[in-house]
Parts: structure tokens; sequence; C-alpha cells
């Protein structure tokens, strides 16, 4: 069975004006569907062919396998972290659990952002739960906290074609609009384990 594209969890003009429909045409109908094309086309015929994308990201070398599974998770990880009218501030446990991992809601966002925008090069900046609570973790590529038994809550995609289209250079700008317009709390909070 192959890997499919997941659909968007919203119309494609809906994070608009933050985040357009012709970035979404783009980042969404072209390079996400490329990386779900190209897997498809490394495990047809394999051992891999009706393994979950979980599982190929999990047990796979380094190369052009874990970068195209790892990037299709990834991409449908990072739709699902924003939604229309996101922004704001998380509540209940997720609230609590941030303030006591980065000392409040508005330390972890500082953070966040130092480094996101500080990520040199192409990657992906991720809230992650472990063992001993919450981090940002940032990871080059397609590298993602699956692949290193980390517990992902939410993503941010830092890669230049996430948003040059409507930022062109100003990835500060584009976190802005993330943290301020679209991040989706209620995801990260369903993510969650208290
Ligand atoms: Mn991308």
């Amino acid at each position: 069975m192959a890997i499919e594209l997941p659909p968007l969890p919203y119309a494609d003009d809906a994070l608009a004006p933050h985040i357009s429909a012709h970035t979404m045409s783009f980042h969404y109908g072209k390079h996400h569907a490329a990386y779900v094309n190209n897997l498809n086309g490394l495990i047809e015929g394999t051992a891999l062919a009706n393994a979950s994308l979980e599982d190929i990201i999990v047990g796979a070398d380094p190369g052009g396998l874990f970068n195209n599974a790892a990037q299709v998770w990834n991409h449908t990880f990072y739709w699902n972290s924003m939604t229309p009218g996101g922004g704001g501030d998380p509540s209940g446990d997720l609230a609590a659990a941030i303030e006591s991992s980065f000392g409040s809601i508005d330390a972890f966002k500082t953070q966040f952002k130092a480094d996101s925008v500080g990520n040199f090069g192409s990657g992906w900046t991720w809230l992650v739960q472990n063992d001993s609570g919450l981090a940002i973790v940032k990871t080059d590529d397609a590298d993602t906290p699956l692949a290193h038994g980390g517990k992902a809550l939410l993503t941010i995609d830092v890669w230049e074609h996430a948003y040059y289209l409507d930022f062109q250079n100003a990835r500060p700008a584009y976190v802005d609009a993330y943290l301020e317009h679209l991040v989706n709390w209620e995801f990260a909070a369903a993510n969650y384990s208290a």
C-alpha cells in the first residue's frame, strides 16, 4: 500500500495573509507531494512496500529513504501545528508544563523564535516532550525527533521554501506570524501526555 499525501487540515488559503495559497500551492502541492512520490518510488517492490511511515523513518539509514520519509511525516505534522485563528497562549496542563520547563510562556516563545531564526540553513524547530519535561529541539534538513525517541508536540518548518514567497528572506517575521497568528496549541495539547 503506497504512502498517501494527507489532505491539508484546512483550505489552502485559510492561513492567509500570513501563509498564502501561493505558498501552499508549492509547499504542499509540490514539495510535500514530491516527498510522497519519491518515497513511494523508493519502497515500491521492496520489503518496505507495506510498512508504516513511522516504521520506515525509525528503521532507515541516513540517505534518500530516510530524508523523503521523514519529510513526509514532518510536513504533515507541520500543517497540523498551525490553524486558522491560531496563536495566543496554551492553557491547562500544557501551559503548566511549558512554565515549568521554560519559566514562562513568553520565555518559551522567545527561545523558540531565537532557535527558529538561528537554525543555520534548512531545518525544523520543535517543541518536544521527553522524560525530564519539555524542550526545544532544532533539527537539520529532514531530521526529526521521531528518529531519536522524542515525542513532538509542535513544529515550524524553517526551510526557505516555507516562507520565501510570503516573507522573502525575513525569517524572523515568518516566525512571529507563526507564533502570533498560526500556532495550534490544541494540537500541541493533544500530543502532550500529562
Ligand atoms: Mn517544507
